[in-house]
């Protein structure tokens, strides 16, 4: 006997299939980030002990250099084929920075659990204006970039593996660029590898509140990031984000030279229920009720957890 086919539209079915490979993928991506960043282990941790779960993902967060196909596209490109949409753009015009932050799939947004089964987080990619800068850093970072044309499409699996996509830079050319960019220079010993997680504050169930957070693993011996005081709060309120200062990593560089150079952050972020919804009890409260998007206030001081001034406060 005949069955009447269920009615899914061509990206519903899409976006199913995939999820299993959207699923891997993000927690591929997280793996060597967890491995080299031990600030970010200890803060789950911290929050796992106080607090009976599940522990959340609102977004995760890559840098780029925005030239020779090397920019936001070629990150962003696996996420849009698994289902992602555009979203904003953010400007930040004394960085010589530009973001877009794509949304997952809408059915993915609500379900609850963790990385493996639960919500599925926001990516937020950023990529450097590299034609604004001085010719000299120009020509240093086209000198990676250009050998990394070819296998731009492939950020996603160098993310995973935690690979660059040029070669080993020199410590001559780190440096150059730290002096111009500390994102440039971020980015040019960090490549595709995640730049944060960040932590869905209002889905914990004990450490809902940020403020309520940051003391706690303050307390605990997690340093924040004070540009501009420890909590960003956007202009409507609606948004509330802290970050730890990064951890610093030894780099070997080609030249033999062995450094320490900043490593990746954790993020925390609140979004509070939007004014027409405070009606809703806490049951009725989903994700689609909450203050969506970016702020370029917040997101301006949270790049400084990556920058000498905040890791030099450290330990
Ligand atoms: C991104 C900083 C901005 C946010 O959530 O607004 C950000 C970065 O450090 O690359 O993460
Ligand atoms: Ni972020």
């Amino acid at each position: 006997h005949t069955r009447l086919p269920i009615m899914v539209s061509a990206s519903n079915s899409t976006s199913q299939a995939v999820i299993p490979l959207l699923r891997n993928l993000l927690s591929g991506i997280v793996k060597p980030y967890l491995e080299k960043n031990p600030t970010a282990v200890t803060a789950l941790q911290l929050i796992r002990k106080e607090d009976p779960g599940p522990v959340c993902y609102d977004h995760f967060a890559f840098r780029t250099f925005g030239v020779d196909g090397c920019g936001i596209d070629s990150i962003a490109q696996v996420f849009l084929d698994l289902g992602y949409k555009t979203r904003d753009e953010l400007r930040f015009p004394a960085k010589k920075l530009r973001a877009l932050w794509f949304s997952p799939p809408e059915h993915l947004y609500g379900v609850a659990g963790e990385l493996e089964n639960g919500p599925v987080p926001r990516i937020f990619i950023s990529e450097l204006l590299v034609d604004q800068l001085s010719e000299k850093s120009q020509s240093i970072i086209r000198k990676y970039t250009k050998d990394a044309t070819q296998c731009a499409r492939h950020a996603a699996a160098a993310s995973v593996l935690n690979s660059l996509t040029w070669p080993t830079p020199s410590f001559a050319d780190y440096q150059h660029l730290a002096s111009e960019s500390e994102y440039a220079a971020w980015t040019l010993v960090n490549g595709y590898s995640l730049n944060h997680a960040t932590v869905s504050v209002h889905r914990l169930s004990q450490m809902c509140h940020i403020s309520k957070l940051n003391e706690f693993l303050q307390e605990h011996g997690i340093k924040l990031n004070s540009e501009g005081g420890i909590t960003k709060v956007s202009p409507d309120g609606g948004l509330q984000q802290s970050s730890s200062v990064a951890d610093s990593v030894q780099y070997a560089f080609a030249d033999g030279e062995v450094k320490k150079v900043p490593g990746s952050y954790i993020e925390f972020a609140e979004r509070l229920v939007l004014p027409v919804f405070s009606s809703l009890s806490d049951e009725q409260i989903q994700e689609c009720h909450r203050r969506e998007g970016f702020e370029v206030g917040n997101a301006d001081k949270i790049f400084e957890s990556t920058s000498s001034d905040q890791m030099s406060l450290k330990g």
